[in-house]
């Protein structure tokens, strides 16, 4: 009675559908581009990540299941000519990239760095963001900004009214001084959110994915595709009217899916197995429907009902109900709150979610603070 389902498959195609948007980060050496990629990105791409180099200044990072491609520059703090030679290879790099044709396969945002501690920027650099703004969207973001009260250079930088989408003040890393005197970092959620509304749509989610940075937008765009999965056209061909448990199981395997991928979460974590393979993995996918049915009362052991025809109401309410559930428990596991826990009270904790959800019918949503 319970039919094998790949939940390795189906998540694994809903994370290759994920288009990686390309970020050009440009910036001299030291000013903090590395520090900045890390803190910003999951899986410490900037060190760790696969490094193709492009041309001789420019490297592309990439890193396996993190859908962002990050687009490094390096010796922008040699002489004038080096630099030249510098500016000549990102030109000639956009120039080609823009050829393709491809609208996926272009530079789609640019983070200019520039070190708020250093106080200075030349014009060489000035000219270079000018021209750059004229190619692409610009963040400029300053960097190391230790002090949060300091805003003369950013004044300055203001004053000059460069062609830029946003100024954005970041301390990618926290830094402890003597005497027990501590910045903590900032401005990381206010540049993902520019650089999340400066993206091409079809590669936002993916952008949402990556990021590590900003819990809230994640639950957002989660909740955006678990009720475009849900109330979609795909969705509404999937079950016609009197769909079978399985088919349902299949809809909310695939809202879960990509809900979980938007948080940047593994599969085979334990909190997916807890949540998932506790459920559906164990029982067939139908199961996952019977849960959210409310035809078995906890995650193991009763069975249920094969073919049983099923509302379509019903259907988009506990599906709603599943989906809000589940964003809450994500964004707990983001906010490091299930520490600690075993996989069986984290089951347990979706499933009084999912019945505290239940009770809210279609008006389910996920909680604003959890
Ligand atoms: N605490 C702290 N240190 C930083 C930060 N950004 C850069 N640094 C320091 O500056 C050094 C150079 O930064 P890095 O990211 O390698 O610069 P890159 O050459 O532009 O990639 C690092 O080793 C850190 O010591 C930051 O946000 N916080
Ligand atoms: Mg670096």
């Amino acid at each position: 009675m319970s039919e094998p389902f790949n939940w390795f498959e189906l998540f694994e195609k809903e994370r290759e559908s994920m288009i990686p948007p390309n970020v050009l980060v440009v910036g001299k050496t030291g000013v903090g581009k590395s520090t900045l990629i890390n803190a910003m990105f999951n899986g410490n791409i900037a060190d760790t990540g696969v490094g193709e180099p492009v041309s001789k200044h420019l490297q592309k990072y990439t890193r396996e299941g993190v859908p962002i491609a990050i687009w490094d520059t390096r010796g922008l703090e040699l002489s004038s000519a080096a630099q030249h030679a510098v500016f000549q290879e990102i030109r000639s790099e956009i120039r080609d990239l823009i050829e393709t044709g491809d609208p996926v396969k272009q530079l789609h945002v640019c983070w200019y760095c520039v070190n708020d501690f250093g106080n200075r920027i030349e014009q060489a650099e000035i000219d270079w963001i000018r021209e750059l703004s004229e190619q692409l969207p610009v963040v400029l973001v300053l960097t190391q900004t230790y002090s949060k009260k300091k805003l003369d250079f950013y004044q300055k930088i203001k004053e000059m009214q460069l062609p830029v989408k946003q100024i954005v003040r970041v301390l990618a890393l926290g830094m402890q001084f003597d005497e027990g005197l501590e910045a903590q970092s900032h401005g990381l959620s206010e540049l993902s959110e520019i650089t999340f509304q400066l993206l091409p749509e079809q590669l936002q989610k993916a952008f949402v994915a990556a990021q590590k940075v900003n819990v809230e937008q994640k639950a957002k765009t989660a909740w955006k595709v678990a009720k475009l999965t849900i109330g979609g056209s795909a969705a509404a061909a999937a079950l016609p009217p009197g769909s079978d448990l399985a088919a349902i199981g299949v809809l909310q395997a695939t809202m879960l899916a990509r809900i979980t991928n938007v948080f940047g979460l593994e599969y085979g974590s334990k909190f997916f197995m807890a949540v998932v393979g506790g459920v559906a993995g164990r029982l067939g996918i139908g199961a996952l429907a019977a849960f959210a049915l409310g035809k078995i009362a906890k995650f193991t052991g009763i069975g249920y009902v094969a073919g049983v025809a099923i509302d379509a109401t019903v259907t988009v309410a506990v599906s709603t109900a599943l989906a809000a559930a589940y964003i809450n428990v994500c964004k707990k596991a983001l906010l490091g709150r299930l520490e600690g826990m075993s996989e069986d009270q984290i089951a347990k904790m979706v499933h009084e979610e999912f019945e505290r959800k239940r009770n809210d019918g279609t008006d389910a949503s996920p909680d604003d603070k959890v």
